[in-house]
């Protein structure tokens, strides 16, 4: 039996999506020998209901000088992180000699403007390249990886944090045990935590399988981070539901005791128990959805290539590697991917090996269908690409359900 890497509890495994590669690794066409893959499964703890991946990747394979994601990448993210620092700066910030740490700040999406408000910040990010891309915006940035080492010599050498923050980070990183002794050191008595991440709750309303890849070990829930933050002298004191990148909760973590619960940490922990998010048949039930969504998908893709149709798919992303190696879709169905990131163009997608090409050829000349695998980005690229539609071209989606628009 496996076991959990939060409480050792017993973990139930549910979902099996086989054999994976890095979902970030884009290889050169002439090297895709000595590719790295290993298996993808997910378990629920039958202690503390953290649903969690059951194989752990070394995690110098996913985050290194070659990190190809750059969050600038999207003009809805880049509001949605000056909106969050704009946040953070009306609440937590506000105090002289105020002072902001953050978890994979990536190219400094967020903290540019917690930077330009003259506010005293820092970045910890392990990837060396997009923690440079940070840094060129004037940002303070340690190229490393957060755990309990970093954090003590951050307190010592820069003070304690009024707040600690991390978007989409905490979910990549498995030894949890070492970060929160590593909040316990940085942050102020009165500091928070504030982390989110994308919602179980979320990816199973939405059979949004390929939000579980390498990267993303941990699926939150108000329930498991409650009891997550309880083991380490933290309470849940804030949830926020955020339409981001197909749904995610923002969760906030004061030490135990220094803050009032709002009233909505409560009635999440009600929904999810009402609707029995933590239950084995409840996730068994996705994974059954999950199959659906792969024959279908499959399916449809086969029907289009015996009809001649022409189909190509937009966004390299990391979710995509999921569906393209768990549903067996290669360059027979999709002949190319386009995404607008430098470093990932002129490479191959991981384990499928289907070319990614720039935005440009999307329209030279367009197909017939176009596969979204960036769909939490749809309505910011079905505006960007409103001619592919006026030109008769129509969008496949795959979440909640395979369907064409
Ligand atoms: O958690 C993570 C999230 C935040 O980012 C990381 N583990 C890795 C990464 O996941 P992803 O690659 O699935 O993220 P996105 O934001 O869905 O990726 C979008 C991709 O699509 C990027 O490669 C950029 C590309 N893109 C594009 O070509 N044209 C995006 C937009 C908005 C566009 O207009
Ligand atoms: N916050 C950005 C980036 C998310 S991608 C956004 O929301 O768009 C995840 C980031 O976490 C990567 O840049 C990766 O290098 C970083 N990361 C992974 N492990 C980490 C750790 N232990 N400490 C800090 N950052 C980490
Ligand atoms: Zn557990």
């Amino acid at each position: 039996m496996n076991s959990c890497r939060i409480c050792a509890g017993p973990l139930d495994e549910f979902l099996d999506l086989g054999r994976q590669p890095l979902s970030d690794a884009f290889r050169l066409p002439n090297d895709t020998r000595d590719e790295f893959f290993f298996e993808l499964r997910v378990g629920l703890c039958r202690s503390c209901t953290m649903v969690q991946l059951i194989d752990e990747v070394p995690r110098e394979h996913m985050f290194h000088e070659d990190y190809p994601y750059h969050s600038s990448g999207s003009s809805a993210m880049r509001e949605h992180f000056t909106g969050t620092a704009r946040y953070l700066l009306d609440t937590e910030l506000r105090g002289p000699d105020a002072f902001a740490v953050e978890l994979g700040c990536n190219d400094g999406v967020m903290l540019r403007t917690i930077s330009e408000a003259g506010v005293r910040h820092l970045g910890v990010e392990p990837s060396g390249g997009v923690a440079r891309l940070a840094r060129g915006k004037g940002i303070r940035v340690r190229t490393a990886f957060f755990e309990e080492e970093t954090a003590r010599d951050i307190a010592a050498t820069e003070g304690r944090a009024d707040v600690v923050y991390a978007a989409n980070t905490l979910c990549h990183i498995p030894y949890l045990d070492s970060v929160f002794r590593g909040l316990d050191a940085v942050l102020k008595p009165t500091g928070v935590f504030v982390f989110e991440d994308p919602y179980l709750g979320d990816i199973v309303d939405r059979t949004a399988f390929d939000q579980i890849y390498d990267e993303h070990y941990y699926f939150f829930t108000a329930r498991s981070v409650r009891d997550l933050a309880r083991r380490h002298g933290f309470e849940l004191v804030d949830v926020r539901r955020l339409p981001v990148h197909g749904g995610e909760v923002r969760y906030t973590l004061a030490r135990a005791g220094q803050r009032e619960p709002s009233p909505a940490v409560a009635e999440l922990l009600a929904e999810e128990r009402t609707r029995r998010l933590h239950e084995l048949d409840t996730l068994r039930s996705f994974a059954s959805r999950v199959e659906t969504v792969r024959a279908d998908l499959v399916a449809l893709l086969e029907r289009l290539r015996a009809e001649g149709s022409r189909v190509v798919a937009y966004g390299a992303t990391a979710k995509s590697a999921t569906v393209t190696n768990f549903c067996g879709i290669g360059t027979e169905l999709i002949p190319f991917v386009c995404d607008t990131t430098p470093a990932k163009q002129g490479r191959l997608t991981p384990g499928a090996h289907i070319p990614v090409r720039e935005s440009a050829e999307f329209a030279a000349p367009y197909p017939d269908y176009a596969l979204l695998f960036a769909w939490n980005h749809a309505a910011e690229i079905m505006s960007n690409e409103r001619d592919f539609r006026a030109s008769g071209g129509k969008w496949i989606l795959y979440v909640p359900d395979v369907h064409i628009v």
